[in-house]
């Protein structure tokens, strides 16, 4: 999965935080992409629910969980204009986290830029928009800023603090079982 938004909105903060279970301060950055892992397991009974609907699936076709190993892209920045990073790294992605700062409304609206940039390389690919720093005073972006902007690209959203840690694994968590339905329900297509 690759993670994009406007610098500064808390990328590598979140990252960090779901990789590392930590926040800290972030170095300014000297590379152009950092990629980092992390292990998990989703529980395949929602997801079977929801293949199931699409397909008459029964019982013992999926076990109820599956080892699921994330690899996250992280685009830290530089000099070289958005669609040249983008495509340089986003072929074969899975899946997009989408960031914005809730103190920042442009930041939100330039989502649809990253986003499309990724999908004209990566394809249409399950999308997670996350609302970071909600620790802030002076949020300007809301639940219905959120939701008209998610809603165009059939994405959930949520709002979530790298800083305190809220939501943060539900992001991740959620945006991984979206990309395992997909890959599972085009094999049993
Ligand atoms: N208060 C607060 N600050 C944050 C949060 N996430 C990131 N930051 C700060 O915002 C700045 C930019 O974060 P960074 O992760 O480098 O953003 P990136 O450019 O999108 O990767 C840093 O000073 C972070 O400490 C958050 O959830 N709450
Ligand atoms: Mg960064």
């Amino acid at each position: 999965m690759c993670v994009v938004g406007d610098p500064g909105v808390g990328k590598t903060s979140l990252v960090r935080r779901y990789v590392l279970g930590e926040f800290p301060a972030v170095r300014r950055p000297t590379k152009e992409m950092e990629v980092s892992t992390r292990g998990g397991f989703v529980d395949l009974r929602e997801i079977g629910l929801a293949i199931g609907k699409r397909r008459r699936h029964s019982d013992g076709i999926l076990p109820s969980t599956a080892r699921v190993e994330l690899m996250i892209w992280d685009l830290l920045g530089g000099t070289l204009p958005r669609k040249t990073v983008v495509r340089r790294h986003f072929q074969g992605a899975q899946g997009i986290i989408a960031v914005c700062d809730v103190t920042r409304s442009e930041t939100l609206d330039h989502l649809d830029e990253w986003i499309e940039d990724g999908y004209d390389t990566a394809g249409v690919v399950p999308t997670q928009f996350v609302a970071n720093k909600t620790d802030l005073e002076g949020a300007v972006l809301g639940q219905p800023d959120l939701a008209r902007a998610a809603w165009s690209y059939d994405s959930p959203y949520l709002f979530a603090s790298a800083k305190t840690g809220e939501n943060v694994e539900a992001s991740f968590q959620l945006l991984a079982e979206r990309i395992l339905l997909e890959i599972l329900s085009r094999r049993l297509e």
